[in-house]
């Protein structure tokens, strides 16, 4: 294995350290020979029972049990859809909630392997909270950028209580992005765990897999929300190596979603041959993808366009009442980003798809003023049974 600027090619050794392309300055990958990994007999749980696709040492790896997801089926939102398959793979079901344990794990392992003693990220939330409970489980400080006041509360509390060292940046995640990236080339001892490191993303890679697993073949279709947009181009990474590999014989369309006002990337995919992906001022109540500068948007471009997949866009209401969808038609409480992906099959429909795979990123429990903000007001009662049925319009 080596590592390979994504737009340029230039390869470099799997133990230098670096975050772009000294040539070009783009984003690396981790380049792997399939034919090496012998994919047939597999054996172990969740991320690591992938081990040998991934560029780390897995015996001194630092795991906290991720991956294994639930791939569920939804029959009601399905039928609705008009989708014969309707699955949502629910990546709340990671240690920390979210399906940046996959990349974490792997991350903080390179960290480990690498002698540093710190690990940082800048984040809208979920990758602070696994990055600072990984950084726990392996003794190093976590060092952790938020953008002041616009992260939920679930997640920074998640970082508080595992030590994250949580600096509010006054501005948004691109401004955090930014500077923790200067911070980790200023000093050498801090490592980097945002999804520009590459191998982080060779986690992430591992909830293809899952799903080619499950489902005994590939998905006609995944659907996902993009942000920083490492999760779909690492994705659609898994599934290529995993047709590579002989595991399934065909590849799925990758469909990302984003909110209406933080969509730098279905602006870009407009265009047809786009130079750079760049929105000032995102705004969404899903503050998980509120990003207007993805790092890894040119990844994200490959991965749709040679899918033949698409991109769209959805309002914040339709992700609030796709949220709402999936809590009470399928009992599943997912954080607002990662009910995009419904909320756009919904207003889209997908009539020439039997199985598509929904990626719900977070959990719900996360954001929960983003559910109490639009609460109904309580019933209140005495404690009597009268005053209870009358509370319940029971007569
Ligand atoms: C629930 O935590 O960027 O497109 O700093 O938390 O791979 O960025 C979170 C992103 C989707 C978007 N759903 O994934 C962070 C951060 C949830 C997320 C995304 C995020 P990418």
């Amino acid at each position: 294995m080596r590592q390979r600027c994504f737009t340029c090619g230039t390869h470099y050794p799997l133990d230098q350290v670096l975050y772009t392309c000294a040539q070009c300055g783009c984003v690396l990958e981790i380049e792997l020979d399939v034919s090496e990994c012998v994919a047939e007999s597999l054996s172990g749980a969740g991320v690591w029972r992938y081990a040998r696709f991934l560029p780390v040492d897995a015996g001194r790896r630092v795991s906290l049990s991720e991956g294994d997801t639930g791939l569920h089926a939804c029959e009601r939102l399905g039928s609705e859809f008009g989708i014969p398959h309707l699955f949502v793979k629910n990546e709340g079901e990671n240690p920390t909630g979210s399906f940046k344990d996959r990349g974490m794990t792997v991350g903080v392992t390179r960290a480990v392997q690498l002698g540093a003693k710190a690990v940082a990220c800048a984040s809208t939330g979920n990758t602070a909270a696994s990055l600072s409970a990984y950084a726990a489980r392996a003794g190093l400080r976590a060092i952790v950028l938020v953008p002041s006041g616009q992260v939920a509360v679930g997640k920074i509390a998640q970082s508080v209580i595992h030590g994250g060292e949580i600096v509010q940046i006054e501005g948004n995640f691109d401004d955090a992005m930014r500077v923790v990236q200067q911070l980790s080339l200023d000093t050498g001892d801090v490592y980097l765990l945002n999804s520009i490191n590459p191998f982080r993303l060779e986690g992430q890679k591992t909830l293809a897999y899952e799903i080619c697993e499950s489902l005994g073949t590939s998905p006609d279709v995944v659907v996902l929300p993009m942000g920083n947009a490492g999760n779909i181009s690492a994705i659609w990474k898994g599934f290529q190596e995993f047709k590579a590999a002989g595991m399934i014989d065909c590849l799925p369309r990758m469909i990302g979603v984003q909110a209406e006002n933080a969509a730098p990337l279905v602006a870009a995919l407009a265009e047809t041959d786009p130079d750079v992906c760049h929105l000032s001022d995102p705004e969404t109540v899903a503050t998980a993808i509120r990003i207007g500068a993805p790092v890894n948007w040119r990844k994200a471009i490959a991965a749709v366009r040679e899918s033949g997949g698409c991109a769209g866009t959805v309002s914040d209401a339709e992700i609030l009442a796709a949220q709402r969808d999936l809590a009470r038609k399928e009992g599943r409480f997912v954080e607002p980003a990662s009910a995009a992906p419904i909320a756009w099959l919904r207003k889209n429909g997908l009539s020439d798809a039997e199985t598509v795979v929904c990626v719900a990123t977070g959990h719900g429990l996360k954001d929960p003023d983003a559910v109490l903000r639009e609460a109904p007001r309580f019933t209140t009662a005495h404690p009597t049974l009268a005053s209870l049925k009358e509370a319940l319009n029971i007569q």
